[in-house]
């Protein structure tokens, strides 16, 4: 076999981290850290380690495949015939209602140069501003931020000054979990200089927390009151840089009078938090040599999003820490390449090359850039209010492309309606099992990570080149391939007989034509090229032409690129989330990430090993919680919003404060029965129309399914998927995973309050290979019970427990042990009993804490018991001694041991 490496990017989070990915032209065989790449020094972490387990090509789009009419099925079908009728489509729709009758919604996970040819498809030739991007669910609150305060949408900040502050804020941000590979280094920096001091701003206590001299557990949505209760210290000790503000910031008095009532007193009770908690946290901002900050969704997904953005920088600019090493307000990024569809104008608002669409100088220079006369005028659609006209009508034909929306947009109802209802869905997708997948009239496969070349930007402004490693599978194409080529098609209705506006052959030619609309803007990147790259290694804008080197950081000079070049302070006050709690919402939802799940789960959610850390989307609740509610760890509730309800299972979390509940984002409706977005709020920040995931108001309420079905089949996951989750719709609850690293399986867990009917069971048999061959069965049809294993050379290949599942644990572990002994077969004998030993068996010890690794947090609690410490459990077990991603969770089990009351679960 002839193995190669290719050096290209990790296609998860913002950190940008590079790596080799090991392959034979066909397959990718494995992956490892790029040593010489500088986000991440060859690190890499548990999500970017796996990334050759993932996404398993039988879950793939692999042809493009049309309807022809509603209600119909898809088929196969050519790519001529796909981009032509799309082409005619889009153009009889634009004809008939106007270029303001189609739109595209597009994803921070395209690169450069697929954003490139996006914009230019819809400005200079559809003529609409409707193209929107995932990436206002993400970082739109904090490209306003830094636009309001700083003048332009530009992170000033370097990863090495993670490394260099005295004092790091981490505020919204989970960077455990969403940005492992910097918390890496902040943890590094941490160990060598324990005299940093590191804040974390959370109403959780999440992993992060573990590094944190002070954590603030803030009442959900309160930042900017919290925020301003700083800044209302800092002036009254005089913590602040008179001279800085002198000289190169405006709007300080606007904003004294308004934090001079955000007295201590208010600030703790609004925030819940202590009035001591609140002086350290203002000293050591105030009096710390350099104070970096650090934040993400927790101040992005909020109704006052901006507002937290910009009373955030005010800090800086009152204390002057900004354009130097170790200090600024440095915004984590979250998806790969939002910064890249920042840069080229991927928002509705925006224009290529930081500039605005609603400027009439901006969409001129572009226009005469681009050989056109002009560019539309009318404001384009943001993402909510985008699929609001699409549920009314207004938007006719939608082209959707690398993001899952009937998974990842608030209220799912409505915007699965919208889906529904649109006359013309294309879907320009790697994965054909999305939930967005099912809407499609157009499905257009495209190549993924490893399959695809071009660049990306990651949080530090350093443009990366992404390169293929192996063939595109079937007949996948490149994303910008795609986009041009439906491009060339349609400017054959739309502007017939002139010469073509996309006249690309390689994405190296998209990049160089889209560098010279930064010339002279605050990214410039005129000097980067493909090339460049190739030979210097990745590079951090701006980079002018005839530049040699890139620019680490901002604002040195402490000239913003504002009209006068000062820095703006905002005032801007305190509001409260939109959904209080109140007496029939008396929670608040907060979600989030896990630690080894990508979003909609399409990529990660087909490897078991990325099911190992966290099998079901559980919701954590405070104990308090718990006991008023009556409640146990493990049953099921149903968790209600003003918009819908999901079943679930309940756990106990110490980590969440009583009146909150936590539910992880990433279990959409394949996966989980409705999916979490069906109870979030479309609820949207005024400047940044960035929605309020975080905050939700929920109340709890039982449901009484006393019917439980628990299933388990070994072999092709993703075929058994295919047959069984349609099933499972009969189901009240259903929740899917895969478990089993060498031999996967597909399991299932579903609910309802009466046993189905018997023919759905067999069918459901019937998929689980069940109704014959070398199976063990026990049934009571008085009781609706009936137990089933299936055992092939001395081993279970396939379980159903229906009516009862007490022994699912038990049964759970002896396949994955390859045992079916003669206690098997007595257990099925009388299968009431409890299962031997082990009654009450949980998979909490199985979870798996070190992926890398394949450590158990069975194994590290006994290793703990023992008397091992974190450098004993790393010698004996190897757990936390590759990627390092479980270290903060071993922490925390050794920190729960070492006192009376241990929170396992
Ligand atoms: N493992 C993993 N990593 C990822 C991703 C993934 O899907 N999985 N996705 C990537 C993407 S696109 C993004 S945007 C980032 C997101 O990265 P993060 O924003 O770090 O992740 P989240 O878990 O969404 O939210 C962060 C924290 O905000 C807290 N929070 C909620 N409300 C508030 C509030 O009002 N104030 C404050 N201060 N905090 C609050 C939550 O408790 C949560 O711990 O992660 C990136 N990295
Ligand atoms: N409740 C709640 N909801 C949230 C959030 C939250 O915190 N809470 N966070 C929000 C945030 S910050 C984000 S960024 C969004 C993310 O939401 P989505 O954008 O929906 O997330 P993904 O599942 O990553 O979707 C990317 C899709 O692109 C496909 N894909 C992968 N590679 C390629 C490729 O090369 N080309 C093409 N064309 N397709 C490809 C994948 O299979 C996947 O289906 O979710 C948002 N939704
Ligand atoms: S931190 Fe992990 S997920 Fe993010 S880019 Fe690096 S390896 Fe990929
Ligand atoms: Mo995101």
């Amino acid at each position: 076999m002839n193995h190669q490496i290719t050096a290209s990017t990790c296609c998860y989070c913002g950190v940008g981290c590079g790596v080799l990915i090991e392959h034979d032209g066909e397959r990718i065989l494995g992956v490892s850290g790029d040593p010489a790449h500088p986000a991440n020094f060859g690190k890499l972490c548990s999500k970017g380690s796996t990334l050759h387990l993932t996404g398993d090509p039988a879950a793939r789009a692999l042809y493009p495949e049309l309807r022809l009419g509603k209600g119909l099925a898809r088929s196969r079908t050519d790519w001529d015939t796909a981009l032509d009728h799309a082409a005619s489509v889009f153009a009889e729709t634009i004809a008939e209602h106007g270029p303001d009758s189609v739109a595209f919604y597009i994803s921070g996970q395209l690169l450069t140069e697929d954003y490139y040819s996006f914009n230019k498809l819809a400005r200079a030739l559809v003529r609409t501003n409707n193209i929107d991007s995932n990436s206002r669910l993400c970082m739109s609150s904090a490209v306003v931020g830094y636009k309001r305060s700083l003048g332009a949408d530009a992170p000033p900040c370097n990863y090495e000054d993670l490394e260099l502050s005295d004092c790091v804020m981490i505020v919204g941000s989970n960077m455990a979990y969403a940005h492992p590979i910097l918390f890496r280094r902040l943890e590094e920096a941490k160990s060598r200089r324990p005299q940093m001091k590191v804040i974390v701003i959370d109403p959780r206590r999440t992993d992060t927390c573990d590094l944190a001299d002070l954590h603030l557990a803030i009442l959900p949505g309160t930042d900017v009151a919290l925020f301003h209760g700083i800044l209302h210290l800092l002036l009254w000790e005089d913590w602040v840089d008179r001279d800085f503000i002198k000289a190169h910031t405006q709007g300080l008095p606007e904003l004294k009078s308004l934090v001079r009532d955000y007295t201590p007193q208010m600030v703790s009770q609004l925030c819940g938090i202590s009035i001591e908690q609140l002086h350290q946290c203002a000293e050591w901002v105030g009096t710390s040599p350099s104070f970096l900050s650090l934040w993400c969704m927790g101040l992005n997904q909020s109704t006052a999003g901006s507002a937290k953005n910009s009373a955030l920088i005010n800090l800086h600019l009152a204390t002057g820490q900004i354009g130097r090493p170790g200090a600024g307000p440095f915004s984590l990024t979250g998806q790969p390449n939002a910064m890249g569809g920042r840069e080229t104008g991927s928002l509705s608002n925006l224009l290529p090359g930081h500039r605005e669409a609603g400027n009439a100088e901006h969409r001129a220079q572009v226009a005469a850039y681009w050989g056109v006369d002009q560019l539309p005028e009318q404001t384009g659609l943001t993402a909510i209010e985008l699929f609001e006209q699409v549920r009314s009508g207004k938007i006719k034909a939608l082209w959707i492309a690398c993001t899952n929306p009937a998974q990842s947009m608030p209220d799912q109802s409505a915007v699965r309606a919208a889906l529904q209802a649109c006359p013309f869905v294309v879907l320009q997708e790697a994965f054909r099992t999305t939930e967005t997948a099912a809407f499609a009239d157009l499905l257009l496969p495209a190549a993924s990570w490893g399959e695809k070349e071009g660049t990306v930007t990651n949080s530090e402004r350093r443009i990366s080149h992404v390169r293929q490693a192996i063939v595109a599978p079937g007949e996948t194409r490149s994303d910008w391939a795609i986009t041009v080529d439906f491009a060339q098609r349609l400017e054959k209705h739309l502007r017939p007989g002139q010469d073509s506006l996309f006249a690309f052959d390689t994405p190296s030619q998209i990049f160089d034509e889209y560098k010279q609309l930064t010339r002279g803007r605050d990214l410039d990147l005129s000097g980067i090229s493909h090339a460049l790259i190739d030979r210097l290694g990745p590079q951090q804008w701006p980079f002018p032409e005839g530049a040699s080197e890139g620019t680490a950081r901002l604002y040195l000079d402490g000239i913003f690129p504002t009209a006068n070049g000062r820095a703006q302070f905002v005032a801007d006050p305190y509001r409260a989330a939109k959904e209080q709690r109140d007496a029939r919402f008396p929670l608040t939802l907060i979600t989030g990430r896990l630690r080894d799940q990508w979003h909609g789960m399409s990529r990660t959610g087909t490897a078991a090993q990325l099911f190992g850390h966290v099998s079901e989307a559980v919701l954590s609740l405070h104990p308090d919680e718990l006991r008023r509610h009556r409640l146990q760890p493990g049953d099921l509730i149903s968790l209600k919003s003003r918009r819908g309800a999901v079943i679930v299972p309940v756990d106990s979390d110490d980590s969440v404060r009583p009146g909150q509940a936590f539910l992880p984002m990433h279990w959409g409706d394949r996966f989980l029965k409705g999916g979490v977005n069906t109870l979030t709020q479309p609820a949207f920040d005024p400047l940044s129309k960035q929605p309020e995931l975080k905050h939700s108001g929920v109340r709890l309420e039982p449901v009484h399914l006393p019917w439980q079905l628990f299933a388990l089949i070994e072999g092709n996951v993703q075929q058994h998927f295919e047959t069984l989750r349609p099933l499972c719709e009969a189901f009240s609850y259903t929740s899917l995973s895969i478990a089993g690293r060498e031999r996967p399986a597909l399991l299932i867990r579903a609910a309802s309050a009466v046993a189905p009917d018997p023919q759905l069971l067999r069918e459901i048999d019937r998929c689980l290979a069940l109704n014959d061959g070398p199976v063990l069965a026990y049934d009571d049809p008085r009781r609706s019970i009936g137990k089933r294993v299936r055992i092939e050379n001395g081993r279970i290949t396939a379980i159903r427990l229906a009516g009862e599942t007490l022994a699912r644990h038990w049964l759970q572990n002896l396949w994955l042990e390859g045992r079916a002994d003669e206690q098997l077969r007595r257990w099925l004998l009388a299968p009431l009993s409890a299962p031997p030993g082990q009654a009450n068996a949980s998979t909490v010890g199985s979870k798996t804490l070190c992926n890398c690794m394949n450590v158990s947090q069975g194994a590290v609690c006994a290793g703990i018991g023992r008397g091992l410490d974190l450098q004993g459990l790393k010698q004996e077990l190897g757990c936390g001694t590759q990627c390092g991603s479980c270290v903060p969770e071993i922490k925390r089990l050794l920190a729960a041991t070492a006192q009376p009351v241990a929170v396992v679960s």
